[in-house]
């Protein structure tokens, strides 16, 4: 062979190697939460779409109502969209001073994803408090859970930066718990025909918007492996990173080889 077409050959080698190695790795996109109705509760939040087609989702926040469960979401849509954090002033639209779950629906989705603790994570489990974390004795929740990829929706690794990390929870009367005396009951735990929910469990205590990854872009692959990995976020770079470093070892060896026998082709 000559050395052209060693390095055609070569440069196929690369191109084969780098799009599948890009296409499988880890993309981490991240959040801040910040506070809803004055709860003081902030945070962070990082999600991972893991290259086995899961979904990792690590949340550090603190200022929540101690020793209380804290109902966790990820909302927006899977079509993308442009969804962001509410705020008191756009969308209390009764203008009470406490920003509901309806309200701020208008801003930040509908519920796409229930961070539950374990189980199913769908709209319906998105209030099942037993599933939820439960803040500790000073307010703080460490949240970390690896989704397999048969749980994850189609859609929301490509939409990883559109979604929203949404905690619930507060406690206008500072009495240590949701009580309905604060607010009533809550209006959207009846529609999801939870009756007797206090309205203070389901009020949004704190919204991170996520960022890092391009944003709301589409598929750039199949979905049936779960889609690639959106580039810009600090995944991809780090994944080149691994490529280029296994493609020295992987084609230095071939090239050896074929050096020493030329004609064979079965010596892989
Ligand atoms: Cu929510």
């Amino acid at each position: 062979m000559t050395a052209l077409r060693y390095s055609a050959m070569l440069a196929v080698t690369v191109a084969l190697m780098l799009a599948p190695m890009s296409a499988a790795a880890d993309t981490t996109v991240k959040g801040t939460l910040l506070e809803q109705n004055h709860s003081g509760a902030t945070g962070t939040a990082t999600l991972t779409a893991l290259s086995n087609g899961g979904l990792r989702v690590v949340i550090h926040s603190q200022g929540l109502v101690p020793n209380q469960p804290h109902a966790q979401h990820l909302h927006g849509s899977a079509e993308g969209g442009h969804f962001g954090c509410p705020t008191l002033k756009m969308n209390d639209k009764n203008h009470d001073g406490i920003l509901t779950n309806e309200e701020a629906m208008g801003e930040y989705g509908t519920i796409f994803f229930a961070l539950t603790t374990s189980g199913g994570v769908t709209p319906h489990d998105g209030l099942d408090v037993k599933r939820m974390p439960v803040a500790d004795s000073k307010g703080r929740i460490n949240y970390d859970r690896a989704f397999p990829a048969a749980m994850i929706p189609p859609g929301l690794r490509e939409h990883l930066s559109a979604l929203h990390v949404v905690q619930h929870g507060i406690d206008v009367n500072h009495n240590g718990k949701y009580d309905v005396a604060a607010l009533g009951v809550s209006t959207f735990a009846e529609r999801l025909g939870l009756h007797g929910i206090p309205e203070e469990a389901t009020d949004p205590a704190s919204c991170g918007v996520v960022t890092g990854a391009g944003a709301a872009e589409p598929a750039r692959h199949g979905a049936e492996t779960g889609g690639a990995p959106p580039l810009g976020a600090n995944g991809p770079t780090a994944a080149v990173g691994g490529a280029l470093l296994l493609l020295s070892a992987a084609v230095a060896r071939p090239w050896r080889r074929r050096r020493r026998s030329p004609v064979r082709s079965d010596d892989s």
